[in-house]
């Protein structure tokens, strides 16, 4: 039986929650790292809840989410991806996987800014194969502007969201999202909790964790630039009609029937 070490402790894989206590571990290990906000262990132990609501699965209403998300994304001028310090705990691989078929630059851009951190989780991804052209964020050259955002928390790269068409950013702060859809820009966001600022004010929220969310993303993208789908150009054109209120709505209501389901006498 293969177990996995990531820090201190050994995980079984016969564990009922081992993919939950392993990405418990990585985010440890990323504050261990200087790399993950100790704040960050606050947001993990949020979505964690969210998640153990939905069974730790992605939902129907996710899932449709994720696909308009790639055609956004894959029809994108300038795509870019944001990447905090629970993001680079969590998917490191996963993310430099997207941005090579997305051909999108990751720009490290924090909440919590310190240039040490910045530098970290930029060697952090360079040891996990990203290269040295598709990472940006030391060179934070220009501020975006929105209220509750004080000079630190508005720093972008000039040449990455501050002038992206569409933005991935994951796990974002809500003051944030919204100073980026008032510059005109098309957000995605992943987020656990659908009734966060951010979910509610993207253009498309994903309600679902990062490693799966981001593992849906990268299987649709694939598809799409191989087979070329018929009705692809239908897709984007819809996508860009989506409805995020809406799809939150129906999260909630899937969130909801799995609860009653749970609490039925019979279960
Ligand atoms: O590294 P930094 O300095 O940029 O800081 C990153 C954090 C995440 C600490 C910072 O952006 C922050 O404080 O975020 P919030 O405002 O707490 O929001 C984080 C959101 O992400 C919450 O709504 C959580 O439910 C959600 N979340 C946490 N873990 C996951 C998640 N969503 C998807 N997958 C997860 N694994």
């Amino acid at each position: 039986m293969q177990n996995n070490n990531i820090s201190t402790i050994t995980i079984p894989k016969t564990h009922p929650r081992y993919r939950s206590l392993l990405k418990r571990e990585k985010i440890v290990a990323g504050i261990r790292a200087g790399i993950t906000s100790e704040r960050g262990l606050i947001a993990h132990g949020r979505g964690e809840a969210f998640d153990y609501l939905i069974d730790e699965q992605t939902l129907p209403a996710a899932m449709i989410a994720t696909e308009v998300a790639s055609a956004l994304l894959l029809t994108a001028d300038k795509p870019v991806i944001s990447v905090n310090g629970n993001v680079a705990a969590l998917v490191p691989e996963e993310v430099i996987a997207l941005s090579e078929l997305l051909n999108a630059p990751l720009e490290v851009n924090l909440f919590y800014w310190s240039e040490t951190r910045v530098m970290k989780i930029r060697e952090h991804l360079e040891r996990h194969g990203a290269t040295i052209t598709n990472v940006l964020g030391d060179k934070a050259d220009a501020r975006i502007r929105g209220l509750g955002i004080e000079h630190a928390r508005a720093r972008v790269a000039n040449d990455g969201i501050y002038t992206a068409d569409v933005v991935l950013a994951p796990l974002e702060d809500g003051d944030r999202c919204e100073a980026l859809i008032a510059m005109g820009k098309t957000v995605i966001t992943i987020d656990l909790n659908p009734f966060s600022r951010t979910s509610k004010y993207a253009t498309v929220s994903i309600v679902d964790d990062i490693e799966r969310a981001i593992k849906n993303l990268i299987s649709i993208v694939e598809d799409k630039k191989k087979k070329k789908k018929d009705g692809w150009m239908e897709e984007v054109a819809k996508s860009k009609n989506y409805d995020n209120a809406e799809n939150l709505k129906e999260v909630i209501r899937e969130i909801v029937a799995r609860l009653v389901i749970r609490s039925s006498p019979l279960s």
